[in-house]
């Protein structure tokens, strides 16, 4: 369906805006029709994840965590050769590519072999929106194997690439001691990146902990809100809407304040999850929206116009309600969005 065409749509969201006055913003309507059109084009842009990690880290796991779907197969592999596999899905009508790249980090006989394997990759890979480097977490070192797939992945899409990249740790549950491991891994890797793309881009790379086998880390913190958002910060700009809208159906909004705030510690200022909330759904807590916010903002410019609006045209809870009139995947989109400032 093309919304800006349905003429029975347009004329639904003219009745649902009949009685608004607009003073304050005349161009409301044309806003949220090219904000609508934005999401649109997005549906028929697809997004690209790389994959790089030793055989067996839980690379295919966490990419299912994240997306809610067993779309990579995961359990014992035996590498016997270095090559780039690429595999299509669709969430939502909206197409993705996962890119694994098995045997990069591994210690086997190829070894050598790296500018092969460059124009391998060069060759097969056109785009890339996000760069998962995922370890496991109860490992000390960062392996040379690590640190050969390191650069080769700078060689082949050059430094910049990391600018979308986030560091993966899992089997959390796995350390001996969480916090003070994950800190001292997580320098240890960005210091071995920092040799392609210097301290200030290494730096910004966030990590993350994830327990595949558990919802929650030992700090018992839920892990995957923040996996979440933090691969949607680091998305390229291009492929950052049709990722959000190909998990929109799973994130929820929460993130409500609290009456009585601990401003100490601002990620407890959330409502309890619904009781009927599937284990698999997201819940944000409120940094994590603010992030998702800014995100967005970035962009789609138009965003922050039309939501800052919202609140003074329409004074209540009018994103559910547009949402549903325009339905499906780019309604529930909306929805989500229009929440984040209500
Ligand atoms: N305890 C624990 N087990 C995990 C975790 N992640 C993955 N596993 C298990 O580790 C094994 C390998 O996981 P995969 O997700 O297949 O790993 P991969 O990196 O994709 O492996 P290859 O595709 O073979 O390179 C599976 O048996 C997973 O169930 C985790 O966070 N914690
Ligand atoms: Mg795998």
């Amino acid at each position: 369906m093309n919304i800006t065409k349905d003429n029975n749509l347009i004329n639904n969201l003219k009745n649902l805006f009949s009685s608004i006055d607009y003073k304050t913003y005349p161009s409301f309507i044309d806003d949220l029709f090219s904000l609508i059109k934005s999401l649109q084009k997005s549906r028929n842009q697809s997004f690209v994840f790389l994959l790089v990690g030793r055989t067996g880290v839980g690379k295919s796991s966490t990419i299912n965590s994240l997306m809610g779907e067993p779309i990579c197969t995961t359990g014992d592999y035996d590498p016997t050769t270095m090559e780039v596999q690429s595999y299509e899905h669709e969430i939502n009508g909206i197409k993705f590519t996962i890119v694994d790249t098995p045997g990069l980090c591994d210690d086997i006989p190829e070894k050598g072999n790296d500018q092969k394997y460059i124009e391998l990759i060069r060759n097969k890979v056109k785009q890339i929106d996000s760069l998962c480097f995922v370890t496991r977490l109860d490992e000390t070192r960062v392996s040379p194997d690590e640190r050969r797939g390191i650069e080769v992945i700078s060689e082949a899409f050059t430094p910049e690439i990391w600018k979308h990249s986030v560091i993966i740790f899992t089997s959390a549950n796995r350390a001996n001691d969480y916090l003070i491991d994950l800190q001292e891994r997580t320098k240890r890797i960005q210091y071995a990146i920092a040799k392609y793309t210097g301290d200030e881009v290494a730096s910004t790379i966030p990590s993350i902990a994830v327990d595949n086998k558990n919802q929650t880390t030992p700090d018992g913190k839920r892990w995957l809100e923040e996996l979440y958002t933090q691969i949607f910060k680091r998305m390229s700009d291009r492929g950052a809407l049709p990722f959000f809208l190909a998990t929109v159906t799973r994130i929820k909004k929460t993130g409500k304040k609290r009456k009585k705030q601990t401003q100490k510690n601002p990620s407890e200022n959330y409502e309890p999850n619904d009781a009927n909330d599937n284990e698999s759904d997201i819940n944000f807590n409120s940094q994590q929206r603010e992030d998702i916010k800014t995100k967005l903002f970035s962009v789609v410019p138009i965003l922050e116009k039309i939501c800052g609006s919202l609140g003074s045209i329409f004074g209540g809870s009018i994103g559910k309600t547009i949402g549903e009139t325009i339905g499906g995947v780019i309604g529930h989109g909306l929805d989500f969005i229009f929440s984040l400032f209500s």
